[in-house]
Protein backbone atom coordinates (compact mmCIF):
# COMPACT_ATOMS: atom_id res chain seq x y z
CA UNK A 1 0.00 0.00 0.00
CA UNK A 2 1.38 3.26 -1.10
CA UNK A 3 2.03 5.92 1.54
CA UNK A 4 0.13 9.49 1.45
CA UNK A 5 1.23 12.85 3.54
CA UNK A 6 -1.23 14.86 4.02
CA UNK A 7 -4.25 13.16 2.75
CA UNK A 8 -6.33 11.29 4.98
CA UNK A 9 -9.06 8.86 3.59
CA UNK A 10 -12.91 8.58 3.92
CA UNK A 11 -15.90 6.68 2.51
CA UNK A 12 -19.69 5.82 3.52
CA UNK A 13 -21.24 2.71 4.40
CA UNK A 14 -23.33 3.33 1.32
CA UNK A 15 -20.51 2.87 -0.77
CA UNK A 16 -20.48 -0.93 -0.33
CA UNK A 17 -23.81 -1.24 -2.16
CA UNK A 18 -24.69 -4.79 -3.49
CA UNK A 19 -25.22 -3.84 -7.26
CA UNK A 20 -28.86 -3.46 -7.48
CA UNK A 21 -29.76 -0.71 -10.14
CA UNK A 22 -33.34 0.33 -11.70
CA UNK A 23 -33.51 -2.57 -13.87
CA UNK A 24 -32.31 -5.23 -11.46
CA UNK A 25 -32.12 -6.69 -8.09
CA UNK A 26 -28.87 -6.58 -5.83
CA UNK A 27 -26.28 -9.10 -7.01
CA UNK A 28 -24.40 -9.23 -3.80
CA UNK A 29 -25.51 -10.07 -0.58
CA UNK A 30 -25.52 -7.25 2.05
CA UNK A 31 -22.04 -6.68 4.01
CA UNK A 32 -22.84 -5.75 8.29
CA UNK A 33 -21.83 -2.62 9.01
CA UNK A 34 -19.25 -4.21 11.53
CA UNK A 35 -17.72 -5.70 8.20
CA UNK A 36 -17.70 -2.50 6.75
CA UNK A 37 -16.09 -0.74 10.06
CA UNK A 38 -13.38 -3.52 10.67
CA UNK A 39 -12.62 -3.15 6.76
CA UNK A 40 -11.54 0.58 6.89
CA UNK A 41 -8.25 0.68 8.63
CA UNK A 42 -7.35 -2.38 6.45
CA UNK A 43 -8.01 -0.97 3.59
CA UNK A 44 -5.75 2.42 4.66
CA UNK A 45 -9.14 4.77 5.57
CA UNK A 46 -9.10 6.67 8.84
CA UNK A 47 -12.65 8.50 8.55
CA UNK A 48 -16.31 7.25 7.88
CA UNK A 49 -19.65 9.32 6.12
CA UNK A 50 -22.84 8.96 7.59
CA UNK A 51 -26.43 9.52 6.67
CA UNK A 52 -28.76 10.13 9.39
CA UNK A 53 -30.34 6.63 8.90
CA UNK A 54 -26.60 5.01 8.72
CA UNK A 55 -26.00 6.11 12.02
CA UNK A 56 -29.44 5.26 13.61
CA UNK A 57 -31.26 3.32 11.06
CA UNK A 58 -35.58 3.75 11.17
CA UNK A 59 -34.76 7.19 12.21
CA UNK A 60 -38.11 8.56 11.69
CA UNK A 61 -39.73 5.51 13.93
CA UNK A 62 -37.65 6.47 16.64
CA UNK A 63 -37.66 8.92 19.46
CA UNK A 64 -35.37 11.97 20.09
CA UNK A 65 -33.96 10.39 22.99
CA UNK A 66 -33.63 6.71 21.20
CA UNK A 67 -31.85 8.67 18.59
CA UNK A 68 -29.12 10.33 20.62
CA UNK A 69 -28.88 7.04 22.82
CA UNK A 70 -28.29 4.67 19.43
CA UNK A 71 -25.76 7.85 18.13
CA UNK A 72 -24.00 7.34 21.49
CA UNK A 73 -23.78 3.93 21.52
CA UNK A 74 -22.34 4.42 17.56
CA UNK A 75 -19.44 6.65 18.94
CA UNK A 76 -18.53 4.28 21.06
CA UNK A 77 -18.11 1.65 18.48
CA UNK A 78 -16.31 4.04 15.98
CA UNK A 79 -14.03 4.94 18.91
CA UNK A 80 -13.44 1.34 19.52
CA UNK A 81 -11.59 1.22 16.06
CA UNK A 82 -10.49 4.74 16.12
CA UNK A 83 -12.60 5.63 13.18
CA UNK A 84 -13.37 9.61 12.78
CA UNK A 85 -17.50 10.07 11.90
CA UNK A 86 -16.31 12.69 9.02
CA UNK A 87 -20.18 14.57 8.76
CA UNK A 88 -23.40 13.54 9.02
CA UNK A 89 -26.26 14.25 5.76
CA UNK A 90 -30.06 14.26 6.44
CA UNK A 91 -31.24 11.37 3.55
CA UNK A 92 -34.08 13.58 2.71
CA UNK A 93 -35.12 11.66 -0.53
CA UNK A 94 -36.36 8.34 0.22
CA UNK A 95 -39.55 9.49 3.07
CA UNK A 96 -42.91 9.90 1.49
CA UNK A 97 -42.71 13.49 2.86
CA UNK A 98 -39.66 14.26 0.56
CA UNK A 99 -41.24 13.18 -3.00
CA UNK A 100 -41.63 16.52 -4.16
CA UNK A 101 -38.53 17.79 -2.38
CA UNK A 102 -37.32 18.41 1.24
CA UNK A 103 -37.28 22.62 1.76
CA UNK A 104 -38.67 23.67 -1.74
CA UNK A 105 -41.42 21.19 -1.40
CA UNK A 106 -45.15 23.10 -2.18
CA UNK A 107 -46.29 21.57 0.79
CA UNK A 108 -46.08 23.37 4.63
CA UNK A 109 -45.90 20.10 6.22
CA UNK A 110 -43.43 18.45 4.07
CA UNK A 111 -41.00 21.43 4.33
CA UNK A 112 -41.26 21.09 8.73
CA UNK A 113 -40.18 17.57 7.98
CA UNK A 114 -37.26 18.50 5.99
CA UNK A 115 -36.13 20.72 8.55
CA UNK A 116 -36.72 19.03 11.71
CA UNK A 117 -34.68 15.86 10.27
CA UNK A 118 -32.03 18.22 9.04
CA UNK A 119 -32.18 19.20 13.08
CA UNK A 120 -32.09 15.81 14.04
CA UNK A 121 -28.35 15.21 11.91
CA UNK A 122 -27.01 18.47 13.71
CA UNK A 123 -27.69 16.56 16.84
CA UNK A 124 -26.03 12.99 15.35
CA UNK A 125 -23.54 15.01 14.26
CA UNK A 126 -22.48 16.14 17.55
CA UNK A 127 -22.84 13.42 19.15
CA UNK A 128 -20.27 11.45 16.66
CA UNK A 129 -17.81 14.45 17.52
CA UNK A 130 -18.10 16.14 13.94
CA UNK A 131 -19.47 19.68 12.98
CA UNK A 132 -19.99 18.99 9.42
CA UNK A 133 -23.29 18.63 8.16
CA UNK A 134 -23.65 17.50 4.36
CA UNK A 135 -26.20 18.67 2.54
CA UNK A 136 -26.62 16.80 -1.32
CA UNK A 137 -29.76 18.69 -1.96
CA UNK A 138 -31.09 15.44 -3.89
CA UNK A 139 -34.95 16.62 -4.71
CA UNK A 140 -34.78 20.47 -4.74
CA UNK A 141 -35.84 20.86 -7.76
CA UNK A 142 -38.38 19.98 -10.15
CA UNK A 143 -39.62 17.34 -12.59
CA UNK A 144 -41.22 20.08 -14.78
CA UNK A 145 -40.33 23.46 -13.65
CA UNK A 146 -43.90 24.97 -13.85
CA UNK A 147 -44.03 23.07 -10.80
CA UNK A 148 -42.32 25.45 -8.48
CA UNK A 149 -41.05 29.22 -8.31
CA UNK A 150 -37.20 29.18 -8.70
CA UNK A 151 -37.21 32.66 -6.75
CA UNK A 152 -38.97 30.70 -4.07
CA UNK A 153 -37.26 28.30 -3.99
CA UNK A 154 -34.35 30.44 -3.07
CA UNK A 155 -35.92 31.99 -0.32
CA UNK A 156 -36.86 28.51 1.15
CA UNK A 157 -33.83 27.10 0.88
CA UNK A 158 -32.30 30.01 2.49
CA UNK A 159 -34.96 29.85 4.96
CA UNK A 160 -34.41 26.05 6.12
CA UNK A 161 -30.25 26.70 5.86
CA UNK A 162 -30.83 29.05 8.64
CA UNK A 163 -33.01 27.11 10.86
CA UNK A 164 -30.22 25.05 10.80
CA UNK A 165 -27.46 27.42 11.31
CA UNK A 166 -30.03 28.52 14.48
CA UNK A 167 -30.36 25.20 16.02
CA UNK A 168 -26.42 24.72 16.75
CA UNK A 169 -24.03 27.88 16.60
CA UNK A 170 -21.06 25.52 15.96
CA UNK A 171 -22.26 23.70 12.89
CA UNK A 172 -20.74 24.22 9.30
CA UNK A 173 -23.13 23.14 6.42
CA UNK A 174 -21.43 21.74 3.70
CA UNK A 175 -23.72 22.46 0.08
CA UNK A 176 -22.92 19.21 -2.10
CA UNK A 177 -24.21 20.38 -5.77
CA UNK A 178 -25.34 18.16 -8.40
CA UNK A 179 -27.27 19.65 -11.83
CA UNK A 180 -29.66 16.52 -12.49
CA UNK A 181 -30.99 13.15 -11.01
CA UNK A 182 -33.13 12.25 -9.56
CA UNK A 183 -34.51 15.67 -10.83
CA UNK A 184 -34.61 16.52 -13.91
CA UNK A 185 -33.36 20.08 -13.01
CA UNK A 186 -31.60 21.11 -9.31
CA UNK A 187 -31.91 24.56 -7.97
CA UNK A 188 -28.25 24.32 -6.97
CA UNK A 189 -26.08 22.77 -9.87
CA UNK A 190 -22.71 24.02 -9.02
CA UNK A 191 -20.28 24.97 -6.43
CA UNK A 192 -20.55 29.14 -7.88
CA UNK A 193 -24.98 28.44 -6.71
CA UNK A 194 -23.79 26.87 -3.37
CA UNK A 195 -21.63 29.53 -2.61
CA UNK A 196 -24.41 32.81 -4.04
CA UNK A 197 -26.95 30.69 -1.49
CA UNK A 198 -24.32 30.71 1.47
CA UNK A 199 -24.29 34.46 0.92
CA UNK A 200 -27.67 35.27 1.84
CA UNK A 201 -27.75 33.18 5.15
CA UNK A 202 -27.47 34.44 8.83
CA UNK A 203 -23.97 33.16 9.04
CA UNK A 204 -21.99 32.92 5.18
CA UNK A 205 -19.03 32.03 7.33
CA UNK A 206 -20.40 28.35 8.11
CA UNK A 207 -21.89 27.85 4.83
CA UNK A 208 -19.19 25.68 2.53
CA UNK A 209 -19.76 23.56 -0.02
CA UNK A 210 -18.64 19.57 -1.24
CA UNK A 211 -17.34 18.67 -4.86
CA UNK A 212 -18.20 15.14 -6.38
CA UNK A 213 -15.85 15.02 -9.23
CA UNK A 214 -19.33 13.05 -11.29
CA UNK A 215 -21.76 15.98 -10.29
CA UNK A 216 -19.47 18.69 -11.95
CA UNK A 217 -18.77 16.60 -15.40
CA UNK A 218 -22.45 16.15 -14.96
CA UNK A 219 -22.96 20.26 -14.83
CA UNK A 220 -20.48 20.05 -18.48
CA UNK A 221 -18.23 21.92 -15.89
CA UNK A 222 -14.31 20.34 -14.85
CA UNK A 223 -13.95 19.03 -11.39
CA UNK A 224 -10.31 20.71 -11.16
CA UNK A 225 -11.74 24.45 -11.54
CA UNK A 226 -14.47 23.65 -9.19
CA UNK A 227 -12.05 22.99 -6.44
CA UNK A 228 -9.93 25.63 -7.58
CA UNK A 229 -12.85 27.93 -7.75
CA UNK A 230 -14.28 26.50 -3.65
CA UNK A 231 -10.76 26.92 -2.54
CA UNK A 232 -10.98 30.59 -3.93
CA UNK A 233 -13.10 31.28 -0.93
CA UNK A 234 -11.82 28.67 1.70
CA UNK A 235 -14.97 27.11 1.30
CA UNK A 236 -13.96 23.45 0.32
CA UNK A 237 -14.73 21.33 3.16
CA UNK A 238 -15.09 18.05 2.27
CA UNK A 239 -14.80 16.29 -0.92
CA UNK A 240 -16.26 13.29 -2.53
CA UNK A 241 -14.15 11.89 -5.52
CA UNK A 242 -15.01 9.64 -8.08
CA UNK A 243 -15.45 9.50 -11.87
CA UNK A 244 -18.28 10.06 -14.75
CA UNK A 245 -18.22 8.56 -18.41
CA UNK A 246 -19.65 11.85 -19.85
CA UNK A 247 -23.58 13.21 -19.49
CA UNK A 248 -25.71 9.80 -18.42
CA UNK A 249 -26.82 8.57 -14.73
CA UNK A 250 -24.35 9.28 -11.90
CA UNK A 251 -22.47 6.59 -12.48
CA UNK A 252 -19.66 6.95 -9.07
CA UNK A 253 -16.95 4.73 -10.82
CA UNK A 254 -13.55 4.43 -9.62
CA UNK A 255 -11.48 7.50 -9.43
CA UNK A 256 -9.55 7.92 -11.89
CA UNK A 257 -11.59 5.35 -14.40
CA UNK A 258 -13.18 7.02 -16.84
CA UNK A 259 -10.11 9.82 -17.51
CA UNK A 260 -7.01 9.86 -16.01
CA UNK A 261 -5.83 13.10 -16.54
CA UNK A 262 -9.06 14.99 -15.41
CA UNK A 263 -8.23 13.04 -12.46
CA UNK A 264 -4.22 14.37 -12.20
CA UNK A 265 -6.11 17.87 -12.29
CA UNK A 266 -8.15 17.76 -9.70
CA UNK A 267 -5.60 16.23 -7.58
CA UNK A 268 -3.01 18.74 -8.58
CA UNK A 269 -5.49 21.55 -7.70
CA UNK A 270 -6.34 19.91 -4.26
CA UNK A 271 -2.26 20.04 -4.46
CA UNK A 272 -2.02 23.72 -5.39
CA UNK A 273 -4.65 24.99 -2.66
CA UNK A 274 -3.43 22.69 0.53
CA UNK A 275 -6.41 20.58 0.51
CA UNK A 276 -6.27 18.32 3.91
CA UNK A 277 -4.10 20.90 5.84
CA UNK A 278 -7.20 22.36 8.05
CA UNK A 279 -7.95 18.48 8.65
CA UNK A 280 -10.36 17.89 5.92
CA UNK A 281 -10.87 13.95 4.07
CA UNK A 282 -10.18 13.07 0.20
CA UNK A 283 -14.08 10.85 0.65
CA UNK A 284 -14.58 8.58 -2.02
CA UNK A 285 -18.06 8.45 -3.17
CA UNK A 286 -17.44 5.42 -5.46
CA UNK A 287 -19.72 2.24 -5.83
CA UNK A 288 -18.90 -1.43 -6.93
CA UNK A 289 -19.80 -2.64 -10.58
CA UNK A 290 -23.17 -4.56 -10.69
CA UNK A 291 -20.52 -7.21 -12.28
CA UNK A 292 -17.95 -7.26 -9.25
CA UNK A 293 -17.74 -10.54 -7.21
CA UNK A 294 -18.36 -10.34 -3.29
CA UNK A 295 -14.90 -11.41 -3.26
CA UNK A 296 -13.56 -8.13 -4.07
CA UNK A 297 -15.89 -6.41 -1.87
CA UNK A 298 -13.50 -3.43 -1.41
CA UNK A 299 -11.37 -3.16 -4.54
CA UNK A 300 -13.42 0.18 -5.69
CA UNK A 301 -11.96 2.26 -2.79
CA UNK A 302 -8.65 0.87 -2.51
CA UNK A 303 -8.35 0.77 -6.14
CA UNK A 304 -9.20 4.89 -6.11
CA UNK A 305 -6.88 5.71 -3.03
CA UNK A 306 -4.37 3.72 -5.15
CA UNK A 307 -5.04 5.97 -8.27
CA UNK A 308 -5.09 8.49 -5.51
CA UNK A 309 -1.52 9.16 -4.50
CA UNK A 310 0.00 7.55 -7.57
CA UNK A 311 -1.93 10.53 -9.28
CA UNK A 312 0.01 12.37 -6.08
CA UNK A 313 3.06 11.41 -6.92
CA UNK A 314 2.51 12.12 -10.51
CA UNK A 315 1.42 15.82 -9.46
CA UNK A 316 4.76 16.39 -7.37
CA UNK A 317 7.25 14.46 -10.35
CA UNK A 318 5.13 17.36 -12.67
CA UNK A 319 8.08 19.20 -14.60
CA UNK A 320 7.07 22.30 -13.85
CA UNK A 321 9.61 24.43 -14.65
CA UNK A 322 9.78 22.85 -18.49
CA UNK A 323 5.91 23.60 -18.17
CA UNK A 324 6.50 27.34 -17.24
CA UNK A 325 8.67 27.29 -20.17
CA UNK A 326 6.09 26.17 -22.88
CA UNK A 327 3.22 28.65 -21.67
CA UNK A 328 5.28 31.31 -21.72
CA UNK A 329 5.82 30.29 -25.56
CA UNK A 330 2.38 29.82 -25.44
CA UNK A 331 3.15 26.78 -26.90
CA UNK A 332 0.16 24.57 -25.95
CA UNK A 333 0.96 21.68 -28.57
CA UNK A 334 4.27 20.58 -26.63
CA UNK A 335 2.53 21.92 -23.00
CA UNK A 336 -0.36 19.15 -24.39
CA UNK A 337 2.04 16.42 -24.93
CA UNK A 338 4.32 16.95 -21.52
CA UNK A 339 0.94 15.82 -19.77
CA UNK A 340 0.44 13.22 -22.08
CA UNK A 341 4.15 11.75 -21.64
CA UNK A 342 4.19 12.59 -17.61
CA UNK A 343 1.25 10.39 -17.27
CA UNK A 344 2.34 8.08 -19.59
CA UNK A 345 5.84 7.50 -17.66
CA UNK A 346 8.16 9.17 -20.05
CA UNK A 347 9.02 7.68 -23.01
C1 LIG B 1 -25.66 11.36 -4.55
C2 LIG B 1 -24.55 11.51 -3.62
C3 LIG B 1 -24.86 11.26 -2.19
C4 LIG B 1 -24.26 12.26 -1.28
C5 LIG B 1 -24.56 12.10 0.17
O1 LIG B 1 -25.33 11.53 -5.87
O2 LIG B 1 -23.45 11.78 -4.01
O3 LIG B 1 -24.41 9.98 -1.86
O4 LIG B 1 -22.87 12.22 -1.38
O5 LIG B 1 -25.88 12.23 0.46
MN1 LIG C 1 -21.60 12.32 -3.07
Amino acid sequence: MAKSNIYRFCTGPWNWSAGQDPYGPPTRTEISFDRKLAELKKIGFEAMMFHDDDAVPDIDGKSGAQVLKEAKELKKRLDGEGITAEMVAPRLWFHPNTVDGGYTSNDPKNRQYAIDRSRRSIDIANVLGTDLLVLWLAREGTYIRESKSGRRSVDLLVAALDAMLGHDKKIRLSIEPKPNEPMDVAYVPTIGHALAVAQLTRDPKRVGCLIESAHAILAGLDPADEIDFAMAFGKLWSLHLNDQNGLKFDQDKPFGSSNLRVAFNQVRALERNGYGQKGEYVCFDVHPFRTTQPEQWSAHLSNSRDTFLRLLEKSRSYPEKQAERLIADRNYQDLDQLVIEHLLGGK
